[in-house]
């Protein structure tokens, strides 16, 4: 079925937003089989957002009670990815692989095509987003170092930038992805958790206490005052997970010939403003006129 859907490049139409084939085959399978467990919290974003950042984070937060001083951390040796599985891809693939006993489920899907089961569930979602050009640079530079470990030509920055721009990128058009999170939110605000990149980074800590207060497991006097807020911190930076040696030498999707990558594929620069580095000027002032005029009238303004 998906072959007849429109195409461009290896993106597939469907239902207002662009997909690889594979996730768009797991999303339509979630979304006719997937039933979450009512004490599930879904992390929601578009890619390159934060995502790895946002499960490392919440895993830590639901996890600690588990960890007494001489059990670790599994995020010390296995990707934040394999922690939290993939709606769209791990589910589709074996759903019982889960451990049901984290209550979190990824997913990249835009709010209007997600499963009914879950819109209409009392489950929780923590959403993160990002400034545009961010994403982008990001997004292009991880998915042109996969097709080249792959030997596929990538598309040149210029031609993903014009495309990116015209609505067609990974889960795109990016600002229909951001705006159907945000009004969500703005309707269901003890449900949807809405959040962005830069804020998390300038003030992580306060991000943490209110990631925990909204999962309904918030910080203790007690562990406030051990510094459990800091230790989870430190733990999810983007230098400790990066140099953990899962990150330098480990394989997501290693059993998958066709979709395996590094893991360190998922830790690039982690820089707010990046963009500069790699798009002109006048790329930028584009991609912030779009994102304006795309905004525009939805109270939602992304940080730079
Ligand atoms: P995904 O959608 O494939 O899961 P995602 O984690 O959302 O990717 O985005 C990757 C970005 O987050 C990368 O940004 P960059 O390309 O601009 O560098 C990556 O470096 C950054 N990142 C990964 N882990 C962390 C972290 N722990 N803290 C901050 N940023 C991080």
């Amino acid at each position: 079925m998906i072959s007849t859907f429109p195409r461009v490049q290896r993106w597939s139409y469907y239902q207002g937003f662009w997909y690889f084939p594979m996730f768009l085959e797991g999303l339509m399978s979630a979304q006719d089989h997937f039933i979450p467990q009512s004490t599930d919290i879904f992390i929601t974003s578009c890619p390159k957002t934060g995502t790895t950042w946002l499960k490392a984070l919440t895993f830590a937060i639901c996890t600690r009670s588990f960890l007494s001083g001489s059990s670790a951390s599994s995020l010390l040796t296995k990707m934040p990815h394999d922690c939290v599985p993939l709606l769209e891809y791990d589910f589709a693939q074996n759903p019982i692989k889960r451990d049901r006993a984290v209550p979190l489920v990824s997913t990249h899907v835009p709010y209007s095509s997600l499963p009914k089961s879950v819109v209409s569930s009392c489950c929780k979602m923590i959403y993160i987003c990002r400034d545009a050009k961010d994403a982008f640079v990001s997004l292009w530079h991880f998915i042109a170092d996969l097709q080249r470990s792959k030997n596929i030509e990538p598309l040149s920055l210029e031609e993903a930038f014009e495309l990116f721009c015209s609505g067609i990128s990974s889960y795109g058009p990016y600002w229909d992805h951001v705006l159907g999170y945000w009004r969500a939110s703005l309707e269901f605000p003890e449900k949807i958790l809405f959040l962005t990149y830069e804020e998390m980074k300038k003030d992580t800590a306060s991000h943490v206490k209110k990631l925990a207060e909204f999962m309904g497991c918030s910080f203790t006097l007690e562990e406030e005052e051990e510094g459990e807020v800091q230790k989870i911190i430190s733990l999810c930076s983007f230098e400790n997970l990066s140099n953990l040696a899962v990150s330098k030498n480990g394989k997501h999707r290693a059993d998958d010939s066709s979709f395996a990558m590094k893991n360190s594929v998922f830790f690039r620069k982690g820089e707010i403003g990046d963009w500069a580095n790699n798009l002109t000027a006048e790329m930028g002032a584009r991609l912030d006129d779009i994102m304006e005029q795309k905004l525009k009238g939805s109270g939602l303004k992304l940080p730079r």
